[in-house]
This record gives C-alpha cells, sequence and structure tokens, in this order.
C-alpha cells in the first residue's frame, strides 16, 4: 500500500517534468510578470537588453524600468550600475550585462541592491580549436558550429539561428570574444572566401557584445600568399599583413585581433627565420594598432631537448619581458605543462613585469574525462587564480597579477578553449554546460567563489518550472548536487593523478591511464614515465635544486616551500619532488599507502556522485535525468580502471601491497594495458 501511494505521487511529480534536450543552457526561464522597459535609444544591442527584460522578467508585475547610458567614470567599458528599477552603463554592452544580471538574481532569488559592478577583465574570451573542416581539436560534443568544410561555406538560416543563440549564451556570463578557429591554424584561414564566412559569423556575434578574433598560422604569407619567406623582419611580408588587415577590417570593422601559437608542437613561427617571438608578435602587433586591434601571443612551447619541459615556456619568454608591444599580450596555460587534472600555477603569472600576461585554461576536458566525466573546473580555476605568486609581496594572486590590478597594462584578458559543439546540449555533458558558465562567470569577476556559481547554475539549469516542496527541493537537489559538483575535481584528481602526479595518460587520446606507455622511439617527455619516473628507489619528478630546480622559477617564499619537503603542499609533492615509496606522509601513512588510499578514494566518491543523482530522479526531466546517469555509471567504471592500472603499474615498482582495509583490483593490469592497446587507432600525439 505504501509503495503504491508512493508510485502515484511520484507519477504526478514526474510528469510534470517535460523532456529537455539541454539545448536552452542556463538559459531556461520565462517572464512570470510584465515589466515596462525604458529605453531612450534604439540599437541591435539595446534592443536585445529590452526584448529579454521583457522575455525573463520575473520581478514585480507591472514594474517599470530604466536603461540608461551615461558617462561615469567609476564605471569600466563593460561595466554598470545595477538597481532593481535601473541599470545605468557608460555602453550599451554595459546595458546588456546588466540586464542579464537583474534577470539572473530574480531567476536564482539573489538581492538586488544598489551596486556598482565592473568586470575584473576586459576581454573575456572562449578560443574554439575548430578546424574549417568541421572537426574540433580535442573537441567532445560533436562537429563545429562554426565550420562545416572548405567547401561548404554558405551561410545557412539554421548556421545563424545557432550562432546567436550561443552569443546570448556568452554574453548572459559576460564573454566578449571569441576566436573562432584552431591554434594549429590551417593558412587557408586568411583567404577571401573563409574570411566571408567569419564577417557572416561575426555580423550574427556583435549585437551580443562579442568580437571576432582569428588564430592565424605564421606562415600565412608563404602558403597562401606566395612569398618566399614568413620572415617578420621581411619589408614584404609585413605588407602582406598589412593588406590582410586591411581587407579584414573592411569586412570586420570591431575585429579583435589574432591569436597566435608559433613554433609549438610543429607549428611555423619567427624562430624559422632566426627571429624572436618578440619579432613576430611585434610585427602583427604594428599591423593591427591602427585598428585597436591586438595579439595574444602563445608561450606553449617546449622542445624535445632535455630541459624539463615545465620549465621551458618560462625560459623563453622570460628574456623577452618588456620588449613587447603594448598591445601583444602573452596568453599562457594555467600551468607549465598543459592542462593536468592538477598543475602548479605558471611560474610566468607575475613573472612578467613589463609584459601583459593572460591565463588561459581549458573548458574542454581533454585530460579530464573529456564528455563522459562530471567534472566541475570552477573549483581548479580558483584554485588557480588564487594562488599566490608572492612576485609584488603577498597577496600578488595571479588574478590580480593578470586582471590589471598590480601591473600597469592596457589590455587585460582571459581565455578558455571552449567545450562546445552541435551536440544538442552544445557540451556533450549536461553538467559541462557548468564549465562554459564558470568560466564566463570567473572572467567577469574573478573573485567569485566556486561555491556560488555551481548554485547559480543548478538553479538556472535544473530549477523545474513545477513547483516542489522548496524545501525538499532544496535538500534533496540542491545542496546534495552542489556538493557534488564541488568535490568532483578533487575526485578526478584523486582517481587519476593524485599527489602530483601528472600526465600519465595512455597515448593520443589523453582519456584512459597509461602509466606504462613508452615506444623506444619516441619523444621521452610525450611519455608517462619521463613525468611520474616510477623505479624501484621510488616516484616523482625531482623538480627541486637536486633536480631540474624548476622551483627556483618561482618567487620566494616559493622556490623555498615548493623545494623542502616539510612545507610543499601535499597536493603538489610528487610534482615537485622524487620520493621512495615508504616515504612518511603527514597521515602517518607510507607514500605507497597514501597513493592507495587516494585512488581509492577517487572510486568511492564517484560511487557516491551515483548515489545523489539516483535520489534526485524526481527533480530532473527523464532525459537528462538519465543522460548523466549513464555518464556516472561510465564515470565509476573509468575510475576503477585508473585506479586498477596505475597501483598495479606502480606496485612492480613499490612491491608493496595495497592496504588491505581498501578494496582490491578488479581488473588485471594485462587486460587494461590491452584496452589501451585497442584504443591506440591512430598515432600516438603528444
Ligand atoms: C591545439 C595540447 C593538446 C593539443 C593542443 C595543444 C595546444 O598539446 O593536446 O591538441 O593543440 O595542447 O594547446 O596548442
Amino acid at each position: 500500500m505504501k509503495h503504491t501511494v508512493f508510485c502515484i505521487f511520484f507519477l504526478i511529480f514526474s510528469i510534470g517534468l517535460k523532456a529537455e534536450d539541454g539545448h536552452r543552457l542556463w538559459l531556461r526561464a520565462s517572464a512570470t510578470s510584465p515589466v515596462i522597459v525604458q529605453c531612450a535609444r534604439h540599437s541591435a544591442t539595446l534592443d536585445i537588453a529590452v526584448n529579454e527584460l521583457k522575455k525573463g522578467w520575473q520581478g514585480r508585475p507591472g514594474e517599470t524600468v530604466i536603461l540608461k547610458l551615461v558617462k561615469d567614470k567609476q564605471l569600466k567599458n563593460d561595466g554598470f550600475r545595477l538597481s532593481a528599477t535601473e541599470i545605468q552603463a557608460n555602453s550599451e554592452t554595459g546595458i546588456l550585462y546588466g540586464v542579464y544580471e537583474l534577470l539572473r538574481r530574480q531567476q536564482t532569488g539573489e538581492p538586488v541592491r544598489n551596486e556598482l559592478i565592473n568586470p575584473s577583465y576586459n576581454l573575456r574570451l572562449l578560443n574554439h580549436w575548430d578546424n574549417l573542416n568541421g572537426t574540433i581539436e580535442r573537441g567532445y560534443a560533436g562537429y563545429s558550429i562554426f565550420w562545416h568544410g572548405e567547401d561548404s561555406l554558405a551561410v545557412s538560416d539554421r548556421d545563424k539561428k545557432l550562432w546567436a543563440e550561443y552569443a546570448r549564451a556568452n554574453a548572459s556570463v559576460g564573454i566578449n570574444g571569441s576566436v573562432l578557429n584552431n591554434v594549429n591554424a590551417s593558412p587557408k584561414m586568411l583567404t577571401s572566401e573563409i574570411l566571408q564566412r567569419a564577417k557572416a559569423i561575426a555580423d550574427v556575434l556583435r549585437p551580443y557584445g562579442i568580437k571576432t578574433f582569428l588564430a592565424v598560422n605564421f606562415a600565412s604569407p608563404q602558403v597562401i600568399g606566395g612569398l618566399e619567406t614568413a620572415d617578420p623582419l621581411d619589408p614584404e611580408v609585413k605588407k602582406w599583413w598589412y593588406d590582410k588587415a586591411k581587407e579584414i577590417y573592411s569586412l570586420i570593422p570591431d575585429f579583435g585581433g589574432f591569436l597566435v601559437k608559433a613554433n609549438s608542437e610543429g607549428q611555423p613561427g619567427p624562430q624559422n627565420f632566426g627571429r624572436t617571438h618578440a619579432d613576430g608578435a611585434n610585427m602583427m602587433a604594428d599591423v593591427l594598432l591602427p585598428y585597436g586591434g591586438i595579439v595574444m601571443w602563445r608561450a606553449f612551447v617546449y622542445d624535445p631537448s632535455d630541459e624539463d619541459r615545465a620549465k621551458q615556456a618560462y625560459n623563453e619568454f622570460m628574456p623577452f619581458d618588456g620588449q613587447f608591444r603594448e598591445n601583444v599580450i602573452i596568453q599562457v596555460k594555467n600551468g607549465p605543462i598543459d592542462f593536468q587534472p592538477r598543475e602548479p600555477f605558471s611560474p610566468l603569472f607575475g613573472a612578467m613585469k613589463h609584459t601583459a600576461v593572460m591565463p588561459e585554461l581549458q573548458i574542454t576536458q581533454e585530460y579530464l574525462g573529456q564528455s563522459t566525466h562530471l567534472v566541475f573546473l570552477s573549483t581548479m580555476w580558483e584554485e588557480f587564480l588564487q594562488s599566490d605568486t608572492w612576485q609584488e609581496g603577498e597577496g600578488s594572486t595571479v588574478a590580480r597579477c593578470t586582471d590589471g590590478s598590480i601591473f600597469d597594462q592596457k589590455y587585460s584578458a582571459i581565455a578558455g578553449v571552449a567545450n562546445i559543439g552541435l551536440d544538442a546540449n552544445w557540451c556533450g555533458h549536461h553538467f559541462a554546460q557548468a564549465n562554459w558558465y564558470a568560466f564566463g562567470r570567473l572572467a567577469w569577476d574573478n573573485s567569485l567563489s566556486s561555491a556560488q556559481i555551481a548554485d547559480e547554475w543548478l538553479k538556472l539549469t535544473f530549477k523545474p518550472e513545477k513547483q516542489f516542496s522548496p524545501i525538499d527541493w532544496n535538500l534533496i537537489f540542491l545542496l546534495p548536487v552542489k556538493q557534488m559538483m564541488l568535490e568532483s575535481h578533487e575526485a578526478t584528481v584523486n582517481y587519476m593523478m593524485p599527489l602530483g602526479l601528472h600526465h600519465i595518460f595512455a597515448a593520443n587520446h589523453h582519456y584512459g591511464p597509461g602509466p606504462w606507455w613508452a615506444p623506444k622511439d619516441w619523444r621521452k617527455d610525450w611519455t608517462p614515465p619521463y613525468y611520474h619516473q616510477a623505479g624501484d628507489d621510488g616516484i616523482g619528478f625531482d623538480r627541486t635544486a637536486n633536480g631540474s630546480n624548476a622551483v627556483s622559477q618561482y618567487h620566494e617564499p616559493l622556490t623555498t616551500q615548493l623545494g623542502n619537503l616539510q612545507t610543499c603542499p601535499e597536493a603538489y609533492l610528487l610534482w615537485f619532488h622524487h620520493l621512495p615509496w615508504d616515504y612518511n606522509m603527514k597521515s602517518g601513512r607510507t607514500l605507497w599507502d597514501e597513493l592507495c588510499y587516494h585512488y581509492d578514494e577517487g572510486v568511492q566518491q564517484v560511487r557516491q556522485f551515483q548515489k545523489i543523482w539516483d535520489k534526485a530522479e524526481r527533480f530532473v526531466d527523464a532525459e537528462r535525468f538519465s543522460a548523466v546517469q549513464k555518464k556516472l555509471r561510465e564515470q565509476s567504471l573509468n575510475a576503477g580502471e585508473w585506479k586498477d592500472a596505475c597501483l598495479l603499474y606502480f606496485q612492480q615498482f613499490s612491491k608493496m601491497p595495497v592496504p588491505y582495509e581498501l578494496e582490491r583490483p578488479v581488473n588485471n593490469l594485462e587486460t587494461l594495458m590491452e584496452k589501451d592497446r585497442r584504443m591506440l587507432h591512430r598515432g600516438p600525439t603528444n
């Protein structure tokens, strides 16, 4: 009887939840009451702002809201003054951001006080690693929304609708620029035919305040321009870029500028012509300067030398500090290696004092379970942004070193490598949308907490239109699911690479474990043993003064702190130290036992996530519920494989048992290695 009553009750509630494919992202709410909007001017952007208010108003019925353009010195370009009935801004985009802020607060139940709100960074950019043939490098959510092939350049209504939806989502979280193509850039990007399509995209993005940028191939003057060289000091090469810039600006008058990956992983650059990064970046900067454009020059460089890969970007870029033009920004990945599950911050942050430096984060989860694992990246980014570089004394956080609060810089910027594709839900995993959202929110306000961001996102994305008891929704859905999000990054670090381990992926796909992978003729720094250094004597990469001395690239007291075993945070222990298996950890366990505990903890955490999600079923529409449920099952299985693969592999060296109180491995090492070999369809990459 009790059971029947429960079933009827459950049915009544679940029938009300319409299936959702996730396409509406966090923009699901519609108006609950009418509003009168007064805005003295019309423009594409202001009209969007007015319409958004009308479509999404959840405030007092019949309220009048004033949108007012002002000249207020306290406001930055995109900033605004907010109150419950008025938004003031210096720019139209400021008004638009104010509208989205007001609506967000109404929809999440946050108070609206009189506030002045300025963004942390001037430029808040998505980098799309989209290829002209429609594929996406490290994309896990289908094909490109921008490019469908070089023979398919006509712009359809479907394209335009999707681009407008994309632009709206970006604007709603404050993102104001998009780099439309892969940093491994095809020279063809700059041909006139392709630029026409870039123009069409830019036209759709513009009213939402989004500027268009392009990634460019340094050898373009040779490859598509027919010149004999791409030497940045060659007058003909300079002229080629001048002419190209002129052509681009005639199509896209507010074009933002170039993103360049040069002399990195086989991409051409100034060094091919005996020139420096500064020579190359400055030439392009000069070309763009008359139009107000900028150059984002990536510092993701490393070569197959014997030098520790973690040191190379710093070594290569520091000598040029102060030599770059004002409209050049050096774009630096958060960590010194490559978007690993956990890295210390790159020592370039704060160290380049006379050059603008911008962080590059990776929203697409190349190394974090791609679109299968639920990993809320905000906690990782928060940890990174709040890391103290000590470069200008205590409190010189990465956030402050890059947003213009410490260094005098004309441009401040932050970029995220997008996780967006043609999948109905844009990001492959419903919870991966939270990472797009979080990137935008942190780019707007780099002091936001992940708890706040998760709270907002969950309310906007999952609050059922149907009324449940708010107490139930809070207790069974909001709080536990938020907690799951907040723990998810640490869980992934635990089951993949705890205690500072890094880059121990199987070759090529960067998905599953492969600590064993080391073909003889392959670059050592593209193989996991280079990074974990496991042997009979222990595990970890010695980056102390006795080893590669990468610690010396950090500012004191960090050099000493990281180099000293007593003070190095255990989260980075094996990043900086090579230690014996029986090394005594703070917990009193041996290093080997501690590793086992972390791997096991990661697996248990994901099992717990499954319980949380299953329990929340009645609050989620069936389509999104089961999609996430399936992915969590896969994640649980994968977490177990990670644990078994790493522990069974490292056990060959530690020769110590997995602590008997922990769950035993359920996979055999040989089977896991075989699975890895089968996944290796294509040739390996780094
Ligand atoms: C776009 C890593 C990725 C590459 C990526 C590169 C980069 O190596 O695996 O796919 O290339 O980083 O950031 O340039």
